[in-house]
């Protein structure tokens, strides 16, 4: 059902991106079971337990001593994801190392958790990346929220790492969001893939009614 990149014998690549409590991982979730889709979600039980010590409650307790850390953490297990093989034709993953450089180093910069030379650091090593590996993205799908929805969201799940995120964090990962995949300012080299805009404001047991609505799209069918 779900089309092949054939061009590049890999499969169709499509990354789930959107503020913290849009969404994503009960759109993953929706199509987990799809046949030929493979979903990878971002391994957060990953950052809270690294040789023992919980890097995303660190980062949120002290981001200017941390960020450094978890950004470095997040982008090795994202390497990891998109470089794992899998035999099915769509490959779907949530969030993604072009979300890191472009979304979240750009935030740790603006709000000074990451000093110029680490985030030049983290910078030359995606570099390097985008330059040796395969983490290339067929489509990005934006699960794009009000940022009042994406907080109440997150309040409700209860992460106890999150429960300290003010609304204001929300509208600065909003913004970056918006200035990756929808602003004026927009390049290839940021934005390298074709981006398909959602609206996940609905009720988060409707989501599947988006998903559905959209499925040949999101799979690559055409
Ligand atoms: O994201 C899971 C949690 O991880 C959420 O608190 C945001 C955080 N996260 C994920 N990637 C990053 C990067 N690169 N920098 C900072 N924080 C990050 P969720 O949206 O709930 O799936
Ligand atoms: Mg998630």
């Amino acid at each position: 059902m779900a089309s092949q990149n054939r061009k590049f014998q890999r499969p169709f690549v499509v990354s789930v991106e959107g503020n913290i409590g849009s969404g994503k991982s009960s759109f993953l979730n929706y199509f987990q079971s799809y046949p030929g889709v493979k979903t990878f979600s971002e391994p957060v039980a990953d950052w809270c337990d690294v040789g023992g010590h919980n890097l995303l409650a660190l980062l949120y307790h002290d981001p200017e001593k941390w960020s450094f850390a978890f950004q470095s953490t997040v982008q090795l297990s994202r390497l990891n994801i998109i470089l794992q093989p899998t035999n099915a034709n769509v490959k779907m993953i949530e969030r993604s190392l072009q979300n890191n450089r472009f979304c979240f180093l750009e935030i740790g910069k603006q709000m000074g958790a990451l000093s110029p030379p680490e985030y030049a650091v983290l910078t030359k090593w995606y570099e390097w990346l985008e330059q040796k590996a395969d983490i290339g993205l067929d489509l990005i799908v934006y699960l794009r929220t009000k940022p009042e929805v994406a907080h109440e969201r997150m309040t409700k799940r209860q992460r106890p790492e999150e429960k300290e995120i003010p609304l204001s964090y929300i509208h600065l990962v909003h913004d970056c969001y918006e200035t990756w995949l929808v602003g004026d300012g927009q390049t290839k080299a940021q934005c390298p893939a074709p981006v398909l805009i959602l609206d996940a404001n609905r009720p988060l047991d409707e989501i599947f009614k988006v998903c559905e609505e959209n499925r040949d799209k999101i799979l690559g069918v055409h």
